[in-house]
């Protein structure tokens, strides 16, 4: 069954390891750069004006917070990474959190597939690239999703998807759909494969 999306509750804000969620719901991850569109992703998702915050305080994020969707799965919310403007300390305490994430996390078996979010006009940054490379080697699943498609014309978005399509560091079959959370664009798609790897339809 399908979570009913207006019992959604933000369970658990994890700072540091032994704060990570331990029960056995599955989890998604949503990951990206700071800016790239995921509050914006988790909201449209979640038919939700301001549950994940559209932060104008880009890279604020320190943590890794735990949406309950129903009693059903979680959507994790990692940490925005490779904003320039938060360098030393804080910037390793970012990379620390989601690092730790997938290699300290007693339950990352949970963990279904990481929405790896890219800007489909920007294409994949370095950072985006070092993301997507540290996920292939620990072999972990995830769907990339092309944010900002409306900015796009037409023939413009679908040169951008096959640029990525090709793009050697993404996997090969990998799912690529690209969102736009201004007009809603890729929501019943992505909905219904995280529902298919939840097991829920
Ligand atoms: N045109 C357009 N702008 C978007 C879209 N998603 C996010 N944005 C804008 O991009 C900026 C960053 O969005 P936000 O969701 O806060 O990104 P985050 O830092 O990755 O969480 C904001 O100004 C959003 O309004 C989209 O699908 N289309
Ligand atoms: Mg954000």
């Amino acid at each position: 069954m399908k979570p009913n999306l207006h019992n959604i509750t933000l369970a658990q804000v994890a700072g540091k390891t032994e704060q990570f969620v331990d029960d056995n719901l599955y989890q998604f991850a949503f990951a990206g750069r700071s800016n790239v569109g995921k509050s914006s992703l988790i909201n449209s998702l979640l038919d939700r004006k301001a549950l994940a915050k559209v932060s104008s305080n880009p890279g604020h994020t320190v943590t890794v917070n735990y949406y309950n969707l129903d009693d059903k799965l979680y959507f994790v919310d990692l940490p925005g990474y490779g904003y320039a403007k938060r360098g030393g300390k804080n910037k390793n305490q970012l990379l620390s959190v989601t690092d730790s994430y997938f290699t300290q996390n007693p339950n990352v078996d949970l963990l279904k597939s990481v929405i790896q979010l890219v800007d489909l006009k920007v294409g994949p940054t370095s950072d985006d690239k070092a993301m997507i490379d540290f996920m292939n080697q620990l072999n972990i699943p995830y769907i990339i999703v092309a944010t900002k498609a409306d900015k796009l014309k037409k023939a413009e978005a679908k040169k951008a998807l096959m640029k990525l399509k090709s793009n050697m560091i993404i996997k090969q079959d990998t799912l690529i759909i690209p969102y736009s959370a201004k007009t809603g664009q890729g929501k019943m798609e992505l909905l219904t494969e995280i529902y298919k790897r939840a097991e829920l339809i």
